[in-house]
């Protein structure tokens, strides 16, 4: 075998090997089983894979038989399990399909198939929606409609690829091209993960070499290319291990500009700059911009250059999405965009309190040696067992602690908490519990399937807490794994703007959260934005680009966001009565005092 096979993928082979016998209706016993030697081998850890190769006897772990072990070595030898494909040939077709949508567990789907005759997620899809799943026993509305949002996120994360992932690739194909080619220039990202979209369908490339015909043949010859779909002079497309398709496409420095205008899209921010250029007697295309009268081209080395023969400044590829921002350009009012060396803080942060990697003070060093004038430590609170969160107790001991590092730093540092907000609207703390604390974030981590009115009604309760200052995360989503909560973003955006308090646009790239329209609307709103990155690893504070990217698509400047302000004008805005914030903060954006300590 030349791949490794990890414990997941053990995990899964056993788990759906024991939902396959529950369909066809085998033995307790055998079920059982199945399922104990998955929950054993989710729980090592040490590579399952590996002790095979060491040539271990499997069968001294507790819940690994005899039939269990052969399995395992059969498919480590063979990357295959006859006794699996027995099952899934004896099944209908697509029960496995069925399996993995997030709620049909083997008796749902036993039912859904045999009782509405379902046979694929397409057809499972169609019965959440007219009615007929919910009428399954054991099932009802409210499971239809999870099943129903699980599909759609499902068919998000088959189809496109989280910007994160798509940007990880992206570096990794880039280093391994100016390994390979001595004549490589640059390499520029264009399309979608150049306007830092969510997800990203391909990922475009722009060469310029000093020997252009090299570049394509060695893309196609990368080790990680699992397949070559074009080869050509212009043009080259691969499919790059995890499945992504990536088009390279070579340019003149010369025409470079017009190049990567061109390919950086949006399509639609392209169809409405070709309608403005006609209207000028011009015609673009991915080499220049022609005279129609002459049908003289000329070039254009950067875009900047471009866009000003068109009339126009340099428009942001984040903005370009074929909205305001063409208008916005011509009347000269495109906004100055929050930049990542805007940001002075991170507010929200995990140590290995709770559910963090790090010790705090290793925490507090990494951020302090990020240039930062300020941060919060916002470990979770109690009632989220899993995140290991802190009593009232611990969290008084942590306060301490902070205060007591706060003397070796010139950064301010501040004493926070990630509050839960329970599934009835009540803080997780009482309220002399966060009244010692600098900072309070209220987040949403259970109960996530609650209806529209009920969330709304949730998260407006712990807005209307005098020491929640921000809201964390609020729709909980985590791109292409869940989706968000429901809620009326309107009203909430409302209510925070009432309230005085702050929103989040939480950084860590699979939640991006809020999205970019609701932060626009919260910008609109005069409601404060706050930039975290939710780090629970240092690493994790360079995820703050991410963020920045969604306030810039929400057309924020740095007066927009709150930690891009200099920390007197922070703390000013923070030791401001609750009730006075929104007032004041309408003045911090009218005054700007970013960009001035
Ligand atoms: P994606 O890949 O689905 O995440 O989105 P994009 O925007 O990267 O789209 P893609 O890769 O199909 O094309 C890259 C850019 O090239 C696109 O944003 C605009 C430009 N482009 C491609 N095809 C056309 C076209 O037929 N007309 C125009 N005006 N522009 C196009
Ligand atoms: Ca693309
Ligand atoms: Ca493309
Ligand atoms: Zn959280």
């Amino acid at each position: 075998m030349a791949t490794q096979i990890s414990n997941d993928d053990f995990v899964d082979l056993f788990n759906n090997m024991a939902a396959m016998l529950e369909i066809k209706g085998d033995s307790v016993f055998k079920i059982r089983a199945y399922q104990r030697a998955a929950n054993t081998i989710d729980q090592l850890s040490w590579s399952l894979a590996g002790a095979v190769a060491n040539g271990d006897d499997l069968r001294k772990i507790p819940g690994i038989g005899k039939a269990i072990s052969e399995k395992v070595q059969e498919y480590v030898a063979t990357g295959h399990v006859a006794a699996y494909d027995r099952l899934a040939e004896e099944l209908p077709p697509n029960v496995l399909e069925l399996l993995e949508v997030p709620g049909m567990g083997p008796k749902t789907v036993k039912a859904a198939v045999e009782e509405l005759n379902i046979a694929s997620v397409a057809e499972l899809e169609q019965a959440a929606l007219d009615g007929r799943l919910a009428q399954l026993p054991r099932m009802g509305k409210k499971s239809a409609e999870n099943i129903l949002r699980h599909i759609h996120a499902q068919r998000m994360r088959s189809d496109r690829t989280p910007l994160v992932i798509a940007s990880e690739t992206c570096a990794a194909v880039s280093a391994q091209l100016f390994d390979v080619c001595a004549g490589l220039v640059s390499l520029t990202p264009a399309g979608s993960l150049r306007r830092w979209e969510e997800t990203i369908g391909d990922l475009d490339l722009i060469a310029i070499s000093d020997n252009p015909a090299e570049t394509g043949p060695a893309l196609a010859g990368l080790s990680s290319v699992q397949e070559v779909l074009v080869q050509g002079d212009a043009k080259t497309s691969v499919v790059v291990d995890p499945g992504i398709q990536i088009d390279l496409r070579a340019a003149e420095p010369d025409s470079f500009g017009a190049m990567l205008q061109y390919f950086t899209g949006s399509q639609q921010h392209n169809i409405r700059l070709r309608d403005y250029a006609n209207r000028q007697g011009l015609s673009l295309n991915e080499y220049g911009i022609t005279v129609i009268e002459s049908e003289q081209t000329e070039r254009f080395a950067d875009e900047e250059s471009f866009y000003a023969r068109l009339g126009l400044p340099w428009i942001a590829p984040e903005l370009r999405r074929g909205a305001d921002e063409l208008d916005a350009a011509r009347a000269g009012q495109l906004p100055k965009l929050v930049e990542v060396s805007d940001l002075r803080g991170d507010l929200h942060l995990h140590s290995d309190w709770s559910d963090g990697k790090f010790p705090l003070e290793e925490m507090v060093a990494a951020v302090a040696a990020m240039g930062y004038e300020y941060m919060a430590l916002t470990d979770h609170s109690q009632g989220l067992g899993v995140a290991n969160g802190l009593t009232p107790d611990r969290l008084a001991r942590q306060v301490e602690i902070l205060k007591a590092l706060q003397d070796r730093y010139d950064m301010t540092i501040l004493c926070g908490s990630e509050v839960d907000i329970r599934a009835d609207g009540a803080m997780d703390f009482p309220d002399d519990v966060l009244a010692m604390l600098d900072w309070v974030i209220a987040s949403v981590h259970n109960a996530m399937s609650q209806d529209r009115a009920t969330m709304t009604k949730r998260i407006i309760s712990a807005m209307e807490n005098p020491h929640v200052c921000a809201i964390g995360h609020a729709s909980t989503r985590l791109l292409g794994h869940r989706d968000p909560v429901d809620f009326d973003i309107e009203a909430l955006l409302q209510t925070a703007r009432a309230t005085g308090t702050a929103m989040e646009i939480n950084a860590a790239p699979e939640r991006l959260d809020l999205k970019d329209t609701h932060a626009a609307r919260a910008r609109e709103l005069g409601v404060p934005l706050v930039v975290n990155t939710d780090a629970h690893h240092t690493d994790g504070l360079s995820n703050q680009r991410f963020g920045v990217a969604v306030a810039r698509r929400a057309w924020c400047g740095p007066e927009h966001v709150l930690n891009a302000y200099p920390v007197a004008d922070f703390l000013g805005w923070l030791r401001t009565p609750k009730g006075q914030r929104t007032a004041r903060f309408d003045a911090m954006v009218a005054g700007a005092g970013v960009g001035t300590s």
